[in-house]
């Protein structure tokens, strides 16, 4: 059984905070994994569309392992990012971006290093979904397919190719501090086709949201930006979504 389904074995619903090592000293990062973890969150993810840095995401990941017990999975945007002292990888796709480096080629760079350094990786297709007006970071560097908002079959087709492709899990995801989340009616969409578990974040500012996306068949909550701006509604999140 993988990390994700023991977890949502255990929890029914789970919640990952996620740290970008570019928004805060390490140090910082390390008491807000804590205080997530006080609050119940299920796994420290770390990452970030700017990160470039492998020393810097290393560093965070010590400071984090020092105040958290829960697991550190590192979500990262290129093979530089891979730290080995992370206990998971979400060993990803950005399924529909057109830059082959961001579907295959930053894979086969880390590879090696994944396996040289132990760390356990979690098949992920990332799929991001361009839900707001002001373009996300992510959308402005992944040269995307486009799947909008409305568009729902695309978002299944994406979501099915996964599954057949054998990927352990979805992350749909509409970009760090999007103005709007995924849609329910999408989420929703992808549940009724697919059986892997479905990961949600971006744009995720409060506990009726969150419990609208897990209602909706999300299975996993991400929140980022709370982690630096506003932690308190990460408890709340956490509340609502169990
Ligand atoms: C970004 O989905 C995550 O990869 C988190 O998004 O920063 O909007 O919570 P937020």
């Amino acid at each position: 059984m993988t990390i994700l389904d023991q977890l949502l074995k255990k929890y029914r619903k789970a919640h990952f905070s996620l740290i970008d090592p570019d928004k805060q000293e390490p140090e910082e990062a390390g008491k807000r994994a804590g205080i997530c973890e006080n609050y119940g969150t299920n796994a420290i993810m770390t990452g970030g569309s700017t990160v470039r840095d492998r020393k810097s995401v290393y560093d965070t990941i010590e400071a984090i392992k020092k105040n958290v017990r829960i697991p550190v999975i590192l979500f990262p945007n290129s093979a530089e990012s891979i730290s080995e002292n992370a206990d998971y990888i979400f060993f990803m796709s950005l399924l529909n971006s057109r830059d082959e480096r961001f579907l295959i080629r930053e894979q086969v760079k880390g590879a090696s290093l994944v396996k040289r350094w132990g760390i356990e990786p979690i098949s992920m297709a990332y799929i991001v979904v361009s839900t707001s007006e002001k373009p996300t970071m992510v959308e402005t560097v992944a040269k995307l397919d486009r799947i909008g908002e409305n568009d729902i079959e695309k978002a299944v087709d994406y979501a099915l190719t996964a599954e057949y492709l054998g990927m352990e899990c979805i992350y749909l995801e509409a970009g760090s501090g999007a103005e709007k989340p995924v849609p329910n009616e999408m989420i929703h969409a992808v549940r009724k086709e697919v059986d892997i578990p479905i990961i949600v974040g971006g744009g995720i500012k409060s506990a009726d949201i969150a419990k609208e996306k897990v209602d909706s068949g999300a299975d996993v909550i991400v929140n980022g930006t709370a982690t630096e701006e506003n932690l308190g509604i990460i408890r709340e999140i956490i509340r609502g979504i169990r």
